[in-house]
């Protein structure tokens, strides 16, 4: 909703397709606005039921016009899917779901013609067990060079019938699992942080570091602008795999555990060194982004050293409840942390990981913790897309760079009633349907028309997970005729973020403000106020509204709400 003003109104005039006009030393990424393709389940291209490349790159007009910067492709390779693409068979391959390496490469080069960077995903951790390195290794022998890519251990006990530690899966249960040799008895054990599918690599393997190495030039000798990287500190293991102290809690608590000794062991950073140097050697700005989820600032620093990755997700952030204390907190701790090293904040609120923000803002937990906690607990879906177009605004005057989960701009809910047999996540299976995993965010998106697969796939096809009935008024196609729906909100913003330079720098201070109000300053020409008071709040009467997410009625911005305002 715009109370549309001058030459910055955001719903008017022609739609920018040109990348941001920096000066040449700021680099690309610095206040970058990327968007994740979740690739099966972003647009079908070949009308089987799954998304693909060729769907990917109908859409890039839509993505240019909806004003991002740059994609990150979540996993694109071979892959067994016991993970949804994170278990890899081969790194310098693309899945024959989603096409070949020749439509990668036109992915890529349609992008740039548009003006829209690509960020890739590696998996460094781990790959599948149908990656030929791993059949080698079950092949051969223990003790053999095959198995020094993985951790091969035998197992504890008389027999070898324990696992050799007491290391936990993030997916439930064990994280080792037993395999049986080529002459049938039963054999090692290996590890999996992640699911038995998704055997982890021991990264003091030359093989594996040189063979790293090779899929990182092979991807940016295709032109790619950056790389995701998976679950950054599990690849560190400390020496000699010493039990861990869970202190009783059987979970991965990556945000709590210190001193863990399978996740962010300090060994990783030589691994992220020899990668960005091996970048620089690189014409452009190629950027590494961690996906590190640790315990404290601090640890999260060490992967930004100026020799290591350029960019983190931010999940505190992401995790934060609907709260201004809240919020205020995560915001000054991740300025202050990233100000002095110089390092670009970004604000991320929502993945392929997490439940879809207008149902987790829809009930009483705000808050996000591990997989879909607060499953089950109703959501007020009005209520969560209130305050999920409030988010959006506030995410995207915050400094630094951004990140927008496919389906986020279109406010799509959280799918909760998928049947069991339609899960896929392995969560489901390895917490005997205790969790129901992540599928509920992976829907495929609606693009048109009434009924499902909504332009997804073809009618009559039926695509990999089913989408709701009541999602007729979140396509792609209804919101872009509707100037109050949450993409016209998205591609407003987005527009103006283009359009005013205080947003294109790191210019931030805060205004006094009443208990549950965000009001801080972006440079001399933008003030974004949010709303979390639970009351409206007065606006100047003078106050030049530029963007609201929701209607500013009588001078007042209402509760769960929030504005950009030409500041005075
Ligand atoms: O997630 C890594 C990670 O740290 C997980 O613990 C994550 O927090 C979890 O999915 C709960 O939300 C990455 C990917 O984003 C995820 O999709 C993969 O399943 C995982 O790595 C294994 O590759």
């Amino acid at each position: 909703m715009t109370d549309g003003t001058g030459g910055l109104d955001g719903r008017s005039g022609p739609v920018s397709m040109a990348p941001l006009d920096f000066p040449a030393e700021v680099p690309w990424w610095r206040y970058a606005v990327i968007y994740e393709v979740y690739p099966r389940s972003f647009a079908d291209g070949n009308g089987d039921g799954e998304g693909d490349l060729l769907g990917l790159r109908n859409q890039l007009p839509y993505l240019a016009e909806l004003g991002i910067d740059g994609i990150w492709i979540a996993p694109w390779y071979p892959s067994p899917m016991a993970d949804g693409g994170y278990d890899v068979s081969d790194f310098r391959n693309i899945h024959p779901l989603f096409g070949t390496l020749d439509d990668a490469a036109a992915v890529i080069r349609e992008a740039h013609q548009l003006g829209l960077r690509v960020i890739i995903d590696l998996v460094p951790n781990h790959t599948s067990d149908q990656h030929p390195w791993f059949q080698a290794a079950l092949k051969a022998a223990a003790g053999s060079p095959e198995r020094s890519l993985y951790f091969f251990r035998d197992g504890k006990g008389e027999n070898g019938d324990e696992p050799p530690n007491n290391w936990i899966s993030c997916f439930g249960g064990s994280g080792w699992t037993r395999i049986v040799e080529a002459d049938g008895r039963p054999g090692q054990w290996y590890l999996h942080s992640f699911a038995e599918e998704q055997p982890d690599l021991d990264w003091t393997s030359p093989a594996v570091l040189e063979g790293f190495d090779e899929i990182l030039r092979f991807w940016f000798d295709r032109g790619v602008d950056g790389i995701r990287v998976d679950a950054a500190p599990a690849l560190g293991k400390a020496e000699g795999l010493p039990d861990a102290d869970y202190g009783g809690d059987l979970r991965f608590m990556t945000l709590d555990w210190v001193d863990n000794p399978h996740w962010d062991v300090d060994e990783v950073h030589d691994v992220f060194r020899r990668w960005r140097s091996l970048a620089d050697t690189y014409d452009g700005d190629r950027v590494f982004v961690a996906e590190a989820i640790v315990s404290s600032a601090e640890r999260l620093s060490n992967y930004l050293r100026p020799d290591e990755m350029h960019s983190a997700f931010n999940f505190p952030y992401m995790k934060a409840s609907w709260d201004a204390a809240a919020l205020r907190e995560v915001i000054d701790a991740t300025l202050d942390q990233f100000h002095p090293i110089g390092v670009p904040a970004t604000w991320v609120m929502a993945s392929h990981d997490e439940v879809r923000l207008v149902t987790r803002y829809g009930r009483k937990t705000t808050s996000s913790a591990h997989f879909s906690d607060g499953q089950g607990e109703a959501s007020n879906l009005a209520l969560g897309t209130r305050r999920a177009r409030a988010a959006a605004l506030l995410t995207l005057a915050l400094p630094g760079g951004a990140y927008i989960y496919q389906g986020e701009e279109l406010g799509l809910p959280q799918v909760e009633d998928l049947p069991d047999e339609a899960i896929q996540d392995p969560v489901f299976k390895r917490t005997n349907g205790e969790i129901r995993g992540r599928d509920g965010c992976r829907v495929p998106l609606p693009w048109s028309g009434t009924h499902p697969p909504y332009g997804f796939s073809p009618d009559g096809v039926t695509p990999w997970l089913p989408q709701p009935e009541s999602w007729t008024s979140l396509t792609v196609d209804a919101e872009a005729a509707d100037p109050e729906s949450m993409l016209s909100l998205h591609r407003s913003a987005l527009r103006l973020r283009h359009q005013i330079p205080g947003l294109r720098s790191d210019e931030f201070s805060w205004r006094n403000s009443a208990d549950g109000v965000l009001d801080f300053d972006r440079g001399p020409t933008l003030r974004c106020i949010v709303n979390i008071s639970g009351e409206p709040i007065p606006l100047d009467a003078s106050a030049r509204v530029l963007l609201s997410s929701a209607p500013v009625e009588q001078s007042a911005l209402p509760a769960d709400a929030a504005a950009w305002l030409a500041a005075d």
